[in-house]
């Protein structure tokens, strides 16, 4: 079983002021549950912020699938989310050059960079990436999180790559706050930087997939065998008849699961 330090004490190594305040969110509503707000609409969007936010560390979007996306949707969000106190997560899997991801982060419909405190990236491009992207978050104060694997069946984030994911996060510990991860304990470089979180999507209360390649393990698997820090749940909570009793289940799981892996 794994074992790491407290929230608190990582609150305090942390080197950037998104990473610092995500461990504060965390402490401070007991959560380590980040929900994937996958749904059609920002109607849907908004309404299941309400309905989860009391649970959840951090809401991830894909702001790209709303149909109904206006330019207010990101001061919509960013309302309920001071209200509840969680984070934006906008799960846009930045892949450019770092020129390019300047303008893709600050610019086009969606303008990102107003509204999400945290955004991520692949480290395909290389660290050109976190150049760019840093160039337009780090005065903001924002946070970024590398994809260092990934859920999907047969996916090419791993061994030597997942090892490049943790030494560019090193080098700019000033803006990136941690990884996309699926199971940090199996790592074979392990970040010296205890600060760096490790957030895991594929996951709900019973092992499985769905048709389409994702793979999904439990919350105590996630926290205390693979040694990742928040859980990312979609379809288990929204698709759930009631998804803030779902939420809350959740969070219960999860942070229940870190309080059994402290050191
Ligand atoms: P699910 O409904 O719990 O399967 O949703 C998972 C979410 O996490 C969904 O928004 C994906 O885009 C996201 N995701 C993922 O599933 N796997 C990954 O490796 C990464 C993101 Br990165």
């Amino acid at each position: 079983k794994v074992v790491r330090k407290s929230f608190e004490e990582r609150a305090k190594l942390a080197t950037n002021p998104m990473g610092k305040k995500l461990f504060e969110v965390m402490l401070a509503k007991k959560s380590n549950l980040c929900v994937a707000a996958d749904v059609g609409t920002a109607k849907d969007l908004l309404e299941l912020a309400k309905k989860v936010g009391n649970d959840i560390c951090m809401l991830k979007t894909h702001v790209d699938i709303l149909s109904d996306f206006t330019p207010d949707f990101g001061s919509e969000l960013r309302k309920i989310a001071d209200e509840y106190n969680f984070l934006i997560f906008e799960d846009r899997k930045f892949a450019d050059i770092g020129n390019t991801v300047t303008m893709q982060y600050e610019g086009g419909i969606f303008r990102i960079l107003d509204w999400a405190d945290i955004v991520n990236a692949h480290i395909v491009p290389g660290p050109g990436i976190v150049d760019g992207l840093k160039l337009k978050g780090l005065p903001k104060g924002r946070g970024l999180l590398l994809l260092a694997e990934m859920s999907s069946a047969g996916n090419l984030a791993q061994g030597d790559y997942t090892a490049a994911a943790v030494k560019i996060a090193e080098q700019h510990s000033d803006f990136v706050m941690g990884f996309i991860s699926v199971n940090p304990a199996s790592w074979s470089v392990t970040p010296s930087n205890p600060a760096l979180i490790h957030a895991t999507p594929g996951v709900q209360m019973v092992a499985g997939g769905d048709d389409l390649g994702q793979q999904y393990n439990t919350p105590t698997s996630v926290i205390n065998d693979r040694g990742s820090d928040i859980l990312i749940v979609g379809r288990g909570i929204i698709k759930a008849s009631d998804p803030a009793t779902t939420a809350r289940e959740y969070r219960l799981q999860g942070w229940q699961a870190y309080l059994m892996s402290l050191l």
